[in-house]
C-alpha cells in the first residue's frame, strides 16, 4: 500500500521476504527507500516489483538495499537482456556502481566484497505473462542473469481468453502455468508464481513452484477488517 510501516508489519509476520509493488501499488522512490530498510529491519528480505519497461529503476532498487527485483511483462529474450543487465554487475550485466544504501543496510564496508557477493546475493524475477511471453518462455529461462520466472496469473489469463475473462483457474491458464514451471526447472531457474492467498500457494508449491508470493497487504487489513465487522454485527 506504499507504507513503510505496513510493510514492516506483514514482514514481521514471519514472512521470508516481502515485496513492495511499484508497478501497481503505491511505492514511489521515497516511500520505496524507506520500506527497503523497514523490511530489512523486520528480518525479512526486501524485493521490488518496478514498473512497466523501467529497467533505471531495477537498479536504483537494488542500491537502496533490495534483494530481489521483480520485472513485469518480460516478453522476450532481448526484454529478459535488459533487465539482467540493468540487475547484474559484469561479467553477467551491465549494472552500475553505487549501492550507497544497500552496503550500510546490510553492514558491509568494502565495496569489492558487496561486488563479489551481488550478483549472487540479489535474485532477478522475470515476469511471464502475456501470449508472447509464453511463445518466448525457453529463451527467457535460459538468458544469463535471469534466476526465476515469476508468473502473473492475472495478465495471463486475460491474455489468453483474448481479454474477454479473468479466470486464473482456466485449463488454458493452467497448461500454461505448467509449462512456465517446466521451462524454469529445464534452465536450472527457479519457478515463481503470484498467488493470491496460502491456499494457492500450498496447491503451487506442490506442484514444484518455489518462489511464491502470499496475498498483499491492503487484501490482509480489507479481509481483517471485514471479519471485525462481521463479528460485530453477528
Ligand atoms: C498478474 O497476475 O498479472 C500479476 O502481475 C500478479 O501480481
Ligand atoms: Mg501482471
Amino acid at each position: 500500500a506504499g507504507s513503510p510501516l505496513v510493510a514492516e508489519t506483514v514482514a514481521r509476520a514471519g514472512y521470508e521476504a516481502a515485496i513492495l509493488d511499484s508497478q501497481h501499488g503505491l511505492w514511489d522512490m521515497a516511500s520505496l527507500i524507506a520500506g527497503i530498510g523497514a523490511v530489512h529491519h523486520a528480518g525479512s528480505a526486501p524485493g521490488v516489483r518496478v514498473p512497466l519497461n523501467d529497467y533505471a529503476t531495477v537498479s536504483r532498487a537494488l542500491d537502496c538495499g533490495a534483494e530481489a527485483i521483480i520485472a513485469p511483462m518480460i516478453n522476450t529474450a532481448g526484454d529478459a537482456r535488459a533487465f539482467a543487465a540493468a540487475a547484474k554487475y559484469p561479467p553477467l550485466g551491465e549494472r552500475s556502481w553505487g549501492p550507497l544504501r544497500a552496503m550500510p543496510l546490510q553492514g558491509r564496508t568494502v565495496s569489492t566484497d558487496y561486488l563479489r557477493e551481488a550478483n549472487d546475493g540479489t535474485l532477478t524475477l522475470a515476469m511471464i505473462e502475456t501470449r508472447t511471453a509464453l511463445g518466448n518462455v525457453d529463451a527467457i529461462a535460459a538468458t544469463p542473469g535471469i534466476d526465476a520466472l515469476f508468473i502473473g496469473p492475472y495478465d495471463l489469463s486475460t491474455a489468453l481468453s483474448g481479454g474477454t475473462a479473468q479466470d486464473i483457474d482456466a485449463s488454458e491458464v493452467d497448461e500454461a502455468i505448467d509449462r512456465i514451471g517446466d521451462a524454469a526447472r529445464k534452465a536450472g531457474k527457479i519457478p515463481g508464481i503470484y498467488c493470491r492467498d496460502a491456499e494457492r500457494a500450498l496447491a503451487m508449491a506442490k506442484r514444484g513452484f518455489r518462489f511464491l508470493t502470499v496475498g498483499s497487504d491492503l487484501r490482509l487489513v480489507r479481509d481483517g477488517a471485514a471479519a471485525q465487522v462481521k463479528a460485530l454485527k453477528a
